[in-house]
């Protein structure tokens, strides 16, 4: 006797009893693994990882829908999709009428429309999950994370459940039940047993229905090309049964044969996938473009969407620039390329060099008149030293589109400024010739005829993207030496806005930090902004050797900063104790406490020497307080405390000041999408308050920094005002 173990969502209890009530009766015995709604989440999983003998499995649009069955899902079926007896079955599922009565529906996988309105089921589950998170207290918080979590991963995973689905081999209900279950029985072996099948009623269709899925779009895959167990179904027919249906034919579907597109599908895939994005679901809109490539990686303008998706809305811009040196490679044009690599400059808020980007488009190409509006976005929004470019841009944007009322008032509005290269430019005696911007001529009002087409933004040189170890510092000005700050972590969040705000304030600067291209960009700003002295150094902080070389290759004068800003740090994940990850724990312990240490170990010895000096350590108010799941990044930060105050302790007395500041949620930064590995959804925590920004916890540094020599500000421990601690904020929306 056969014994085959079959599992599915109740949903299909009416299929299940079917085969029951033909099979048993001939001796075939079944295990049954019925999984309910109630059933716990990822039940089926369990049980499919322990299922050895022969199986089929049920799916259906109740079991795409149900947590019980698609929790951990994915990985679980690609073990067993691995044994050779699973069978898998695509059945009708069931759903509720409006007046309450259960109907059947039918499943259907095949085009990406059927995944994504699972995609949506549940991310709106997702949603909803997260509108009722809201409501609860921190315990039903903690406890009802678990299902959140679950429903988090499910919603990453039920697109690529989908294709996984589609891709490999498996049945209709009504394929399998037709010809008295022969398919049934030929996929378990069985065949012999046909004669004995209980026959369906007369009502039984004399010819076999038509498969569920449409026959132009998807019919069965090709079978396999080894294992007998997937054998053709032989055509003979075998009385007193119905005729037989047909095996499935072969071929590949035809969207998947070279160059053959099924152009509609892809277009609506795309305009799909975008209506994601543009609804905020971004990583919803990617996983679309995302499979959409996977059907059909030779498209171009698929490739090309689905860069600009990435380049625009990824946490990852490393992937898409990844991307895009593929797609450069694949022949795309270059100015086509600096356009994309715009895109992700401004994604990852590197606007000067987004503003390089496109400046390079136009010189590849000046037809390509489009890029004006996004240069004069940019600069409007983003660079507030570019105002004259600004209005050239605009100008020229709006020649383009004289109708675009956002372009009309920001240009408006720019008449109404005075330019902000008079207004902060910092007066230097001796001066080199600044890198003005080119003379704009604004007119009187709109309309905008006749606006002069913009001259061709000079070019600066491409940017090296190497890390330069030993840069040529400029000249050291002949008057009185200027102040010298040494900055950690200044590639992004506050490290970058001190680097502004000590720039802006005539100091000179040495930019430190991991990502040389970054750093590179600030420095060409504000040496373009501000006529400021800036050597950059590219190391981690966790590296001693790599710390001592690159501080020791630093130019005479140089060598010993008037200021220390100890502010590299980060957090990694956000767990209960028993839970953290060990990877997490060294990062932070490494970078937050041992990185600042070695900093200081270096350069405290030339300040002692000097008699003079400035360490300010960024800390936090999670050095003050700690916070559920917050244990070891509270605890670096209660160490970044602990030593400000030992250092000073120990270098007061060398006239060497050691200050901090500790503040809590700082918006304008990358904390909080590093602490969540990139995760967009988790990071969004400032979207509901105002926190502080980057800006103005620079200006309480220069402020600290800016005392006269006998004054010593220890610490200031600083809060956006919706903010009163740690755990304490209001999220009523921001004031
Ligand atoms: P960002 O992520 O924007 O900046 C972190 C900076 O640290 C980056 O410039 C990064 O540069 C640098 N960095 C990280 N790891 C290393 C490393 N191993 N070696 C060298 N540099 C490193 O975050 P913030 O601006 O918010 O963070 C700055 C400091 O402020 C941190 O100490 C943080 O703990 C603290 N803080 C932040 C708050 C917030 O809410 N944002 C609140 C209170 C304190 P790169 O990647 O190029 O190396
Ligand atoms: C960053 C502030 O509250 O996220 O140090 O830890 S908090």
């Amino acid at each position: 006797m056969k014994k085959i173990t079959l599992a599915y969502h109740e949903a299909n209890q009416k299929q299940t009893d079917e085969l029951l009530l033909s099979m048993t009766p001939i001796g075939v015995e079944f295990e049954l693994i019925k999984i309910q709604e109630t059933d716990a989440p990822g039940t089926l999983a369990k049980h499919l990882e322990t299922i050895k003998g022969p199986t089929m499995l049920f799916f259906s649009s109740n079991f795409f829908k149900s947590m019980a069955c698609m929790g951990n899902f994915l990985n679980a079926f690609q073990i067993a999709k691995g044994k050779p007896s699973l069978v898998q079955v695509l059945a009708p599922g069931t759903e509720l009428t409006p007046d309450g009565k259960t109907q059947t529906v039918d499943t259907h996988i095949d085009r990406m429309a059927d995944a994504i309105q699972y995609m949506n089921f549940w991310q709106n589950k997702y949603l909803q999950c997260i509108e009722e998170n809201r409501s609860l207290n921190e315990q039903e918080r903690q406890k009802d994370s678990d299902r959140m979590d679950m429903i988090q991963s499910i919603a990453n995973e039920v697109g690529e459940t989908l294709n996984v689905v589609r891709d490999s081999l498996y049945f209709s209900w009504e394929q399998i039940k037709a010809g008295g279950f022969k398919l049934f029985l030929q996929q378990f072996d069985m065949l012999e047993l046909h004669a004995q099948v209980i026959q369906p009623k007369p009502q039984a269709p004399a010819t076999p229905p038509e498969p569920v899925l449409p026959k132009e779009e998807k019919t069965l895959p090709p079978p396999p090309s080894g294992p007998v167990f997937f054998a053709p179904v032989e055509d003979k027919p075998e009385p007193p049964a119905p005729e037989t249906p047909p095996p499935p034919p072969p071929p590949a579907p035809e969207e998947e044969q070279e160059g053959t597109y099924d152009e509609a599908e892809i277009q609506a895939t795309i305009q799909d996938a975008w209506n994601w994005i543009e609804n905020k679901q971004v990583e919803r809109g990617i996983q679309v473009f995302q499979a959409a490539i996977d059907q059909y990686p030779e498209h171009q303008q698929l490739r090309t969407e689905y860069l600009l998706a990435l380049s625009r809305h990824s946490r990852s811009p490393e992937m898409a620039e990844k991307q895009l040196e593929i797609l450069h490679d694949s022949g795309l044009e270059e100015a086509k390329s600096y356009d994309l690599m715009g895109e992700i400059a401004q994604a990852k808020g590197d606007y000067l060099f987004a503003k390089y980007c496109w400046d390079r488009v136009l010189q590849h190409n000046p037809n390509q008149k489009s890029i004006y509006r996004k240069l004069a976005l940019l600069t409007v929004q983003h660079l507030p030293d570019y105002q004259e470019s600004a209005g050239e841009y605009l100008k020229a944007a709006l020649q383009e589109s004289p109708e675009d009322a956002q372009l009309q008032a920001y240009y408006q509005e720019i008449q109404k400024t005075p330019t902000v290269t008079e207004e902060t430019t910092i007066q230097i005696q001796n001066e080199p010739e600044p890198q003005d911007e080119p003379e704009v001529e604004v007119p009187e009002e709109f309309p905008v005829d006749n606006i002069p087409a913009p001259p061709v933004q000079e070019i600066p040189a491409p940017i090296d993207t190497k890390p330069q170890e030993i840069s040529t510092p400029p000249a050291p000005p002949d008057q009185e030496v200027k102040k010298l700050i040494l900055i950690t972590g200044a590639s992004s969040g506050i490290g970058r806005a001190c680097a502004h705000a000590f720039a802006k304030a005539g100091y000179r600067l040495i930019l430190t930090g991991r990502r040389a291209n970054r750093l590179d960009q600030i420095k060409q700003d504000l040496e373009i902004k501000y006529n400021a002295e800036i050597i950059t150094r590219c190391f981690d902080v966790r590296d001693p050797e790599a710390v001592r070389k690159s501080l020791d290759s630093l130019p005479e004068g140089w060598q010993t900063p008037d200021i220390l800003l100890n502010n590299a740090g980060l957090a990694k994940g956000l767990a209960p104790i028993h839970e953290g990850e060990l990877d997490h724990w060294e990062t932070m312990i490494d970078t937050n406490i041992k990185g600042l240490l070695y900093m200081t170990r270096f350069l405290s010895p030339g300040m002692v020497e000097r008699r003079s000096g400035h360490i300010i350590n960024v800390g936090s108010s999670a050095g003050k307080e700690v916070y559920p799941n917050g244990n070891v990044y509270c605890a670096t930060k209660f160490a970044v405390d602990a030593l400000s105050r030992a250092i000073r302790i120990d270098l007061h007395a060398h006239n060497i000041r050691v200050s901090q500041v500790s503040p809590g949620h700082v918006e304008e930064t990358e904390f909080a999408i590093t602490r969540f590995d990139g995760d967009e959804n988790k990071a969004r925590i400032y979207e509901d308050f105002k926190p502080l920004r980057a800006s103005d916890v620079a200006e309480t540094v220069l402020f600290i920094a800016s005392q006269p020599a006998h004054v010593n500000i220890q610490d200031v421990y600083m809060f956006g005002t919706q903010q009163a601690n740690s755990t304490t904020i209001d999220r009523t929306g921001r004031e």
